[in-house]
């Protein structure tokens, strides 16, 4: 005989359990280090206002809308029905109404309008900071705007550039401009002077023609773009590398927001940001571009700068900006989810894994801020010369800091809401999908890296040091690790289990360096293997140990964690 199940399960029946979500409330009341940081460097009530209702209407209205990007990502039609090459990016209304929002809200406008003297940068930032995470991406457009109109404003505003200066930082929608940035050349994106191949063609009129292929072009829906190529003379003759660039300004869209003397060869097939359009753009004869640099010609790379500046700061205020929402969406699911009988708050081995995040988090807010801080002061005549220095130094650090942190972070974050972080409906793994852009573009980390040494001067000295450094490593990773389980089993309960995590990184980094030196010492091994057991054993192998050492497992620390991550 068949024996039935019971009726909760059969036919339409799918059990009475369902998971309560993770539930996005107003990003501005739920962090605490923001709102404590605006009170200490600018306790406005306005700020504060403006701020509080923004929060609202992301949760109620915007963050809806960043989703619709998402799944309604931008197509390219090449031709329209009857045959005629068009070239035309469709995207979502979503992504419209972002650009209409970001206008009404002043995401540009505000660090232009300066109302809050040096301060106006930084409110700017934790507008956008907010935002970020819900805009669909339509923070990369602004940050290219941003960057535009500093270029602009840099540089004199006048003539052509009148009329694009006042459109990008315009609060009106119907006036609202976005910029692009085109840099990339298929032969470099990193090494432009010798990458960019773009010639640039003087016109009777002043103007310039320019003909090339730009490889990367981010938000390609723009009304006006910055870009580089190189200005022939009468005979075709152009300079190489760097010297050879120039920086030029170009309105790309007609009356009827036609591209003119641009063909868009396609849509980049990427595995993030696909909210935003990125194309390959052939440039057939651009015409009416304004060269921005013709008193210095040559000058293309310095005169972008400050679009490099500005972007990058954006794309430091988006990392740290992952991290926070990945944070505020985990800690959240911790009070609705349970396992092992108590809800994953209880548990002291998650919440140690969401106080990390949120020690990291914090670091990387005040670093970016103390970025726009700076960039505030500069542009409002307060910089001292150290303050300058620091600008300059610390905008490549921040980028290529938080750019790493933003990945590792936002993928514990996943992590933290077990099987349904990996599931696309949910949108957290967009999330992580559009992290791993912030490391690559504005400037790879190795590449900002190199940025940061132009900065600092260094007497360098080299080394090259034996196998028995790692070997020493290991030797005293081992005995750390003996000391450490042996004053560990005295300890309280519960003292193990925060070290667990701990302990197992410790186990893994001690193990994997042992079989690095035991394969660099087999006859048959390379330099390189020698040296790869060398670069790890260079780490911290035991982190369990030092760890321990600041007291960190001690089960007391329970409450004011909670009471970090909570408040
Ligand atoms: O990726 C892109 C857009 C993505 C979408 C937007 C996202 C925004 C965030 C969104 C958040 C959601 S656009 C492509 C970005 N491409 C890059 O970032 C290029 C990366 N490569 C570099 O940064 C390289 O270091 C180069 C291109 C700058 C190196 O070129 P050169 O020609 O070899 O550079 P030099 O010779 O070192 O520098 C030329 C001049 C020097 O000035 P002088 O001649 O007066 O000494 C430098 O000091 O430019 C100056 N300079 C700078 N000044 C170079 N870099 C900088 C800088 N960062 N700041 C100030
Ligand atoms: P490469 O320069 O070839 O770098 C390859 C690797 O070599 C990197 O790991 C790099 O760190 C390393 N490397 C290079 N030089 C050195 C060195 N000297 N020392 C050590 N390591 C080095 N570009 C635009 O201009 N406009 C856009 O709108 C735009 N949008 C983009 C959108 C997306 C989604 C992506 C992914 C890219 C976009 N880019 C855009 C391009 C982006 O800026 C470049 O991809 C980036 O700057 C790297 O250039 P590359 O691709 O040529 O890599």
């Amino acid at each position: 005989p068949t024996v039935e199940g019971p009726a909760e399960f059969s036919r339409a029946g799918i059990g009475g359990f369902f998971q309560q979500k993770p539930v996005l409330k107003n990003p501005f009341l739920g962090d605490a280090l923001l709102q404590g940081y605006l009170r200490r460097h600018l306790p406005s009530e306005a700020v504060y206002s403006d701020l509080l209702v923004f929060g609202e209407r992301l949760v109620y209205e915007v963050d809806g809308w960043g989703r619709e990007c998402e799944t309604t990502p931008p197509k390219l039609v090449t031709y329209d029905p009857w045959g005629c090459r068009v070239d035309r990016i469709v995207t979502s209304p979503a992504w419209q109404r972002m650009k209409d929002l970001s206008a009404q809200e002043g995401l540009v406008a505000i660090g232009y309008e300066r109302t809050y003297g040096e301060w106006s940068r930084v409110y700017q930032m934790c507008k956008l900071y907010l935002f970020s995470p819900s805009s669909g991406l339509y923070t990369c457009p602004l940050a290219m705007t941003d960057g535009a109109a500093k270029v602009i404003q840099a540089l004199g505003v006048s003539g052509p550039t009148q009329e694009a200066f006042s459109r990008l930082t315009s609060r009106n929608p119907e006036d609202f401009w976005t910029s692009g940035q085109w840099m990339t050349e298929r032969k470099g994106g990193s090494d432009v002077g010798s990458g960019t191949e773009t010639v640039a063609l003087p016109q009777s009129d002043g103007t310039y023609r320019l003909s090339g292929f730009k490889w990367f072009t981010s938000a390609t829906d723009a009304d006006m773009t910055l870009t580089l190529g190189r200005v022939a003379d009468r005979d075709g003759r152009t300079t190489p590398g760097s010297r050879g660039l120039s920086l030029f300004y170009a309105a790309v869209r007609d009356e009827d927001g036609m591209v003119q003397g641009i063909e868009v060869q396609r849509l980049k097939d990427k595995l993030g940001t696909r909210q935003m359009p990125t194309a390959e753009l052939l440039l057939d004869g651009l015409t009416d571009a304004d060269c921005l640099n013709h008193e210095c010609t040559g000058r293309g790379v310095a005169c972008i700068a400050n679009m490099l500046t500005l972007t990058r700061i954006h794309n430091s205020v988006s990392a740290v900006s992952g991290m926070r929402r990945v944070l505020q969406l985990a800690r959240d699911y911790a009070t609705r989810r349970s396992a092992f009988g108590k809800p994953l708050k209880d548990h002291p081995l998650h919440m140690q894994t969401l106080t990390r995040m949120e020690v990291e988090t914090r670091g990387a807010f005040l670093l970016v801020m103390d970025v726009c801080r700076l960039i505030g002061r500069e542009e409002t005549g307060h910089a001292s010369q150290l303050d300058t220095h620091l600008l300059r130094l610390l905008t490549p650090v921040a980028k290529l800091y938080t750019g790493k942190q933003a990945i590792a972070v936002i993928s514990e974050g996943l992590e933290s809401f077990g099987g349904q972080g990996y599931i696309e409906d949910t949108g957290l793994p967009a999330m992580l999908r559009d992290a791993q852009v912030l490391s690559i573009w504005e400037g790879t980390t190795n590449v900002l890296s190199l940025d940061v040494l132009r900065c600092i001067s260094v007497s360098q000295s080299y080394f090259l040091p034996s196998l028995s450094v790692a070997v020493r490593s290991v030797d005293s990773a081992l005995c750390g690790l003996r000391e450490f389980l042996q004053e560990a089993v005295l300890k309280p309960p519960g003292y193990l289990e925060l070290a667990a995590r701990d302990l197992a990184y410790s186990l893994a980094r001690i193990y994997i360096g042992a079989l690095l030196i035991d394969h660099a010492s087999w006859e048959g091994a390379s330099q390189s293997d020698a040296y790869a057991a060398l670069r790890w054993c260079e780490q911290e192998l035991c982190p369990v140990l030092s760890n321990a050492a600041t007291g960190c497992y001690n089960t007391e620390t329970l409450p004011q964690d909670a009471a970090l991550v909570y408040e």
